[in-house]
């Protein structure tokens, strides 16, 4: 049996490990650790941090690869390796756009300090986003013929631009306007059809990420 643990919000971390196993079906636990109980629980994990995975008895961390051993097992990797370091980059890409947004939402949650939180958010949004999603409209129009995943299979590379874009696009993140999306017309169009892709948006997984 395959256990997932993380905090007891909702984040593309652990929510790309969810959705590629709900998607092929793999049955897997869902264990969420309150913010309160982290402190005793920190020391309990092989990097002191979240998501990590038990997979056959044994821990795993890092986002990456357990989001690589995820797709393995959901058919959603790729066996050519020019097609699985499309993935991989997409996958890197979501951490690289997370580190460079990561000071502002520290600011805010750690250090309660609001007003820093606004300075850096406002940097991340000269400097970083459009930066960013430029990156990854580039990786997805040299990648994918069709234009509609980033392989032209269905991928774990799809599932993570979708997470991570929504991320942006939602809302729920202060500052930031999800006009910016029109700025990008492949990610654009993209993010669209993996909002109607039917396999997709019926998963379970889906619905309690987009509610
Ligand atoms: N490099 C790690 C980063 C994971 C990470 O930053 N996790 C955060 C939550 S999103 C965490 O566990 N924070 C609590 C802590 O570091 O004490 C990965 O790729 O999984």
């Amino acid at each position: 049996m395959i256990k997932l643990v993380y905090f007891d919000f909702n984040f593309w971390r652990v929510d790309i490990l969810r959705l590629s196993l709900g998607y092929s079906g793999i049955p897997y636990e869902y264990k969420r650790i309150k913010r309160q109980e982290w402190p005793k629980e920190k020391q309990n994990f092989p990097f002191g941090q979240l998501p990590i995975i038990i997979y056959d008895d044994k821990q795993y961390a890092q986002t990456h690869s357990i989001a690589r051993l995820c797709a393995i097992e959901s058919g959603l990797y790729a066996n050519d390796k020019l097609k699985a370091i499309v993935i991989d980059q997409v996958l890197d890409w979501a951490n690289e756009i997370t580190n460079k947004i990561a000071p502002s939402i520290r600011a805010a949650i750690r250090d309660k300090d609001l007003e820093k939180s606004k300075r850096l958010r406002e940097e991340f949004i000269k400097n970083d986003l459009l930066v960013w999603f430029s990156y990854l409209e580039k990786l997805f129009d040299k990648n994918s013929s069709k234009k509609i995943f980033f392989n032209d299979k269905f991928s774990m590379a799809d599932i993570v631009a979708w997470r991570v874009t929504y991320w942006f696009y939602c809302g729920r993140l202060d500052q930031i306007d999800n006009m910016f999306l029109n700025e990008f017309p492949l990610i654009q169009n993209f993010f669209k059809q993996m909002n109607t892709f039917k396999p997709f948006i019926k998963l379970s997984e889906y619905k309690d990420i987009i509610n």
